[in-house]
Parts: structure tokens; sequence; C-alpha cells
């Protein structure tokens, strides 16, 4: 199995989610810039272009990360990284997925993008972003990760989106709850190796 990542991007929660399941991959390293890898084109991997993809033994390309975690879990239900497929709790883990992906994940990616001003992002961040991190940080007050107080595949991706910020000048270290979560994180092990596999340092 392939995991087509590009360092410091959201390629480190499947990283993170793959570790956590005990699954053997390989990474390979997406230029974003160029779009190669390795191998040649990425767009023979993935038309989107976007990463994360995980590439199957058969050949068969799962994109989207909040899916890639979903699948990752459900190989192994026993090691309850997701809740069980059914259940209230799966639809709540679902939740944070989708709200991780739309509103924190693709929030962020317009403080990256090239074609917002700066002026422009400065008045998202306030405006629409600062919710959903109050949001997020008022949830982590009361629970150690999103679910409570088991840790979920959901949690990794928000760590991954949660560590962007002060690359764009977003600071948000007075949402104490929020550094608490990233610093609880941080003492995984899977999130250790993940972070060292895409030479990034934690600290
Ligand atoms: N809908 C995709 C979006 C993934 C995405 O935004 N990937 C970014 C990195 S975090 C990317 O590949 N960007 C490449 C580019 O902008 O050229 C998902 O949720 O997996």
């Amino acid at each position: 199995m392939k995991l087509y990542f590009s360092p410091g991007s959201c390629g480190l929660s499947p990283q993170i989610a793959l570790r956590e399941a005990g699954l053997d991959f390989e990474l390979v390293k997406v230029d974003f810039g160029t779009k190669q890898t390795q191998e040649g084109d990425y767009h023979a991997v993935t038309s989107k272009g976007f990463v994360p993809a995980l590439q199957l033994d058969n050949g068969d390309v799962i994109t989207e990360g909040a899916v890639i975690l979903q699948w990752i879990a459900d190989q192994h239900p026993e090691r309850q990284l997701l809740p069980a497929l059914g259940t209230r709790q799966r639809y709540k883990a679902m939740e944070w997925l989708n709200y991780i992906a739309t509103d924190l994940h693709k929030g962020m990616a317009v403080m990256f993008s090239p074609f917002v001003d700066a002026e422009s992002k400065t008045r998202f961040a306030d405006g629409n972003l600062g919710k959903v991190f109050a949001y997020i940080n008022e949830h982590l007050s009361t629970h150690d990760y999103v679910l409570g107080e088991q840790f979920c595949l959901a949690d990794g991706y928000l760590y991954n989106v949660l560590s962007w910020p002060s690359r764009v000048n977003i600071d948000i270290t007075g949402y104490t709850h929020i550094q608490t979560f990233l610093a609880r994180m941080e003492q995984r092990p899977t999130v250790r190796a993940a972070l060292i596999a895409e030479d990034v340092r934690a600290a």
C-alpha cells in the first residue's frame, strides 16, 4: 500500500492512521509545484492532483482524507480507531471528520491561497476561522479528544490541520484547550513517528 503525501500537508493524518492501525505502507512524496513523484506524474495516480491518496495493493486508489481515514479504521475494527459502523458514535465521528474537512481544513486552505490578498486573509481569519477555533476550543474544554476520553482517527486529522495556523500568522496560542490537545497528541508515538517520517519536528 502507498500513501502519497507532501510534507506539512493534510497527508499527515492518514499516515498517523496507518500507524495506529498497524498497517504496512510506503510513503511517496509529491512535489506540490510540479506534481511529480519519484514514479513520475502524480496525475496518473489521481487526476485531482491533490494529496492525500492511498493506493491499495490491488492498484485501487482512495482519495479524500476523511474517507481514507474511515477505510483504514474499517480494516481493523477491533482497534476501535473509529466507532463501529451504524452506531450513533460513528455518526458523531463522521460529523467531526466532515467539520474538520470542510469548515476547518478548507477554511485554512484560504490562508495558503495565492489567489487571496493579505487583507482579505486577515478579515477571513478574524471573521470566519476565529469562530471555528473558538468552537473547537470550547469542545476540547470538556473532552480530551473529539469523542471524549478515547482517541479516534478524527483526532489525528484535527491535530494535522491545527498545526498550520502559525505558518500563516494566525496566533492560536490563546486557545488553551487546543494547546493542551496538541500537546496531548504529540505524546502519541504514532504522531511523533509520522512527523519524523515527514521530517517535520513536533516542537
Ligand atoms: N478534498 C481533499 C482536499 C485535499 C487537499 O486540500 N490537499 C492539499 C494539501 S492539504 C493539496 O493537495 N494541495 C495541492 C495544491 O493545492 O496544488 C481532501 O479532503 O482530501
